[in-house]
C-alpha cells in the first residue's frame, strides 16, 4: 500500500502534484491544515508498503517515522524545516534542505529535473519565497501573475481553526489539481476551483476589514474579530497586511473564541523585538520576537493585555 503524506498547505499540495505527475500512485492521502503537522502518527504503514513525505517537519515526526522504518514500510521524504538530529535507516531516502531560501517545491523540483517547473514556482510563491519564483522562471514565458495568485490562494485555503472552516480539505483540493501538465492546464480546464478561493478571499478581507478597533495609537493597533471561520481563515494573512501598511506600529489581532481569546502579536516591522515578551506574561503565550501567540486568553484578562500591550510598545 502507498501513503502520500503531506502538509496541506501550497507548498505540500505543489509538491505532490509534481512528484505523482512523474510517478504516478494510487495512494491513501494523509493531510491537514497547514498546521496540522503531526501527520506521520496516522499512517499505519507495514513490510512492503511505501510512504511519501512532503513539507512536515522530521523532528515533530522522528518517533513515527522510525516507528514506520521499524515496521518494514520504505519512506521518501522531502522538506526543508528543522530536522532534528534526523533519522538514519536503509529504507528511509530523505532529501531534506534547511537553507532560508529553499521550500520543499524546490527539492522535488531538483529530484525530478525540473519537470514540472511551473508547478514549482507556483509553490514557491504559495510558500512566500518570490525572489525564488521568479529566479525559476527565468527565459521562460509564463504567466507569472497567474501562477503567484494559485500559489498565495492555495496557501490561504490551508488556513483555519479546524478543517470545516476551511474551502476545500486539503486532500481535495490535491485531487482538483493532480495530473495537470502545468498549472495553465488546469487554471483554464477548471476555473471555478480559483474563483471559489479568490472571492473567499477578498469576503474574508472585508470582514476582517471591519473588525472592532480596540486600541489605534501612533505606535500600536489592536483589532477584535468575532469567533467565526472567515476570522480563523485571514487572522494571520490580516495581520500581516496590517503591518506592512504600517510598519512603525506594532499589532496584535485577538480572534474571539470561548469566553476568550485567540491572540497573535506582531512587534513593529521596523523594529522586530516584543512581542515574545510580551505573549510570555500570560499563561498560554509563546513565540519568537518579532511574531507572537496567546493561545488563550481568557476574558477576564483582556485589560490587563490592553495594559501590557501599551507598554510593552
Ligand atoms: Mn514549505
Amino acid at each position: 500500500m502507498d501513503f502520500d503524506v503531506f502538509n496541506g498547505d501550497a507548498d505540500g499540495i505543489l509538491s505532490l502534484v509534481q512528484l505523482r505527475l512523474s510517478d504516478p500512485r494510487d495512494a491513501e492521502l494523509v493531510t491537514g491544515r497547514k498546521r496540522d503537522i503531526n501527520l506521520l502518527d496516522r499512517v499505519h504503514a507495514g513490510a512492503g508498503d511505501r510512504v511519501t513525505v512532503l513539507d512536515i517537519s522530521m523532528r515533530s515526526n522522528e518517533a513515527d517515522l522510525r516507528r514506520i522504518l521499524d515496521a518494514g514500510a520504505s519512506v521518501q521524504y522531502f522538506d526543508h524545516h528543522n530536522s532534528g538530529e534526523g533519522v538514519e535507516h536503509e529504507a528511509l531516502d530523505a532529501h531534506i534542505n534547511t537553507a532560508s531560501e529553499i521550500c520543499t517545491a524546490v527539492l522535488v523540483d531538483r529530484f525530478l529535473d525540473g519537470a514540472h517547473r511551473s508547478w514549482t514556482i507556483a509553490g514557491c510563491y504559495g510558500d512566500n519565497f518570490p525572489e525564488m519564483a521568479e529566479r525559476l522562471a527565468q527565459g521562460r514565458d509564463l504567466p507569472l501573475s497567474n501562477l503567484r495568485e494559485l500559489g498565495e490562494m492555495v496557501n490561504y485555503n490551508g488556513y483555519g481553526g479546524s478543517e470545516a472552516d476551511l474551502h476545500f480539505h486539503p486532500a481535495d483540493l490535491y485531487r482538483e489539481m493532480a495530473g495537470f501538465p502545468t498549472p495553465m492546464a488546469f487554471l483554464s480546464s477548471k476555473p471555478d476551483v480559483i474563483q471559489k478561493l479568490t472571492d473567499g478571499y477578498y469576503d474574508d478581507f472585508v470582514f476582517a476589514d471591519q473588525s472592532k478597533v480596540l486600541i489605534s495609537e501612533p505606535t500600536g493597533e489592536i483589532r477584535v474579530l468575532p469567533d467565526a471561520a472567515a476570522s480563523r481563515r485571514v487572522s494571520g494573512m490580516f495581520g500581516n497586511q496590517l503591518a506592512q501598511e504600517n510598519p512603525e506600529r506594532a499589532h496584535a489581532i485577538l480572534t474571539a473564541q470561548n469566553d476568550g481569546f485567540l491572540v497573535s502579536i506582531r512587534a513593529p516591522l521596523s523594529r522586530r523585538f516584543g512581542a515574545d515578551m510580551l505573549a510570555l506574561q500570560f499563561e498560554t503565550g509563546g513565540g519568537r520576537a518579532a511574531a507572537a501567540g496567546i493561545n488563550h486568553l481568557p476574558e477576564s484578562d483582556l485589560d490587563r493585555f490592553l495594559e501590557a500591550f501599551r507598554i510593552a510598545f
